[in-house]
């Protein structure tokens, strides 16, 4: 066998994602031989040097680094991935694109269009390629969603349906910023549940059903102060805690998209349905092999929803597991980011969502939160979303 061309990867932040996407590089080679490169995990960063230097032998990382500026400047590093909080997306980023290095951005892509923007101008000025950890994308049975979609079986589509529910953030005790209540401080994250949940549903519903044009959204913050972690103080809160919003698609569907931290019950529970002229699909993050089908062009004595268990080979990514019947979980998808992004630079074709589809999401949730702000419509300026 040909030897295996090198993907070097610089890893900054060893938190949950970070975790995710260690786990999507360790996999691959066992599952992805076929692929024409191989991940190298030569280092990991964070600012504690005790803290990264565990994470690295947990993960199989060669070295450490407390510094990512550092990481930057290394030449035995070709890829940057970015698990950092959002609002230092955006700087290590164009610095990464200004040094040559391809990047992997865990979503959403920034904090503001603005700052998106930025990524993306440095990212296309240096040529380098680029993803964003839209990973429920590549969940077996939400691919095979697209493609039926693709396929013309639902017909004209009338409706889109998403929810991402949660409830970790109903105690007024739990904090805003720092490690892991990052999610909390506006700063850090730019928004609540719309950046952080909302986006990943805007990711799928655009990949496919096509662009979102106009939105209008109410939020609601239910707690209106919490102490800050790092200082110490009770301040206002500035993220949204729940969001609401409904929109129209560039197809002449309508959208209609709910995602909240108070859902007491709901850990994350992020579900769609799509209602198409001759049939319906509907997905559930919480039963993530299946995918609903129902189609009235079925005969009449056995028409009713179909429960497709999403484990055989000639379904999306399902040959490269077990045998049929066998289902996967919510690693594997990161893992098929990963496999698709060393692809990416087999065929020459970008790994979407890239950079520039993941400014389009983020111009969704900016007009959203806009909608919210000024009770009113806005447009997205989103005009296509082919990915
Ligand atoms: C928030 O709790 C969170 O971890 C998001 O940040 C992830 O993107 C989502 O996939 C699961 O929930």
């Amino acid at each position: 066998m040909a030897a295996k061309k090198e993907l070097r990867i610089g890893l900054i932040g060893t938190g949950f994602m970070g975790r995710t996407h260690s786990n999507g590089y360790n996999r691959v080679p066992n599952f992805f031989p076929d692929l024409e490169y191989t991940p190298v995990l030569k280092v990991v960063c964070s600012r504690n040097a005790e803290k990264v230097k565990a994470f690295a032998e947990q993960w199989g990382y060669e070295s450490t680094e407390t510094d990512w500026k550092a990481v930057i400047a290394r030449d035995d590093v070709d890829a940057i991935d970015i698990c950092t909080p959002n609002d230092s997306h955006a700087e290590i980023a164009i610095a990464a694109a200004k040094a040559g290095k391809m990047i992997l951005c865990e979503k959403p892509l920034a904090r503001t269009v603005a700052e998106a923007q930025e990524m993306v101008d440095a990212a296309n000025e240096a040529g380098v390629n680029t993803t964003v950890w839209y990973n429920y994308r590549r969940i077996p049975a939400v691919s095979l969603a697209k493609q039926i979609v693709d396929s013309g079986k639902l017909g004209k589509i009338f409706h889109y349906r998403a929810n991402f529910l949660q409830d970790w953030t109903i105690s007024a005790d739990v904090p805003q910023g720092g490690t892991g209540t990052w999610r909390m401080d506006v700063d850090a994250a730019g928004s609540g549940v719309t950046g952080d949940l909302l986006a990943h549903c805007i990711d799928t519903a655009m990949w496919i059903n096509g662009a979102i044009t106009d939105v209008s959204a109410v939020t609601e913050t239910f707690v209106k102060e919490r102490m800050h972690a790092i200082t110490g103080k009770v301040q206002p809160v500035g993220i949204d805690d729940a969001c609401i919003f409904h929109c129209h698609f560039a197809n002449g569907s309508l959208g209609l998209f709910e995602s909240t931290r108070y859902a007491r019950g709901h850990k994350a529970l992020y579900t769609f349905e799509i209602n198409g002229e001759h049939a319906s699909i509907r997905w559930d993050l919480h039963d993530l092999n299946r995918l609903e089908y129902f189609d009235h062009r079925d005969e009449g004595i056995v028409r009713g929803w179909r429960s497709v268990h999403v484990t055989d080979g000639d379904q999306p990514y399902m040959d490269k597991w077990w045998v049929p019947g066998l289902g996967i979980g919510y690693e594997h998808s990161f893992v098929h980011q990963v496999a698709d992004f060393l692809k990416s630079l087999e065929t020459g074709q970008p790994c979407s969502p890239n950079f520039q589809d993941s400014l389009e999401t983020q111009k969704v949730c900016e007009a959203v939160l806009d909608s919210a702000t000024s009770k009113s419509w806005k447009d997205t300026g989103v005009e296509s979303f082919t990915m």
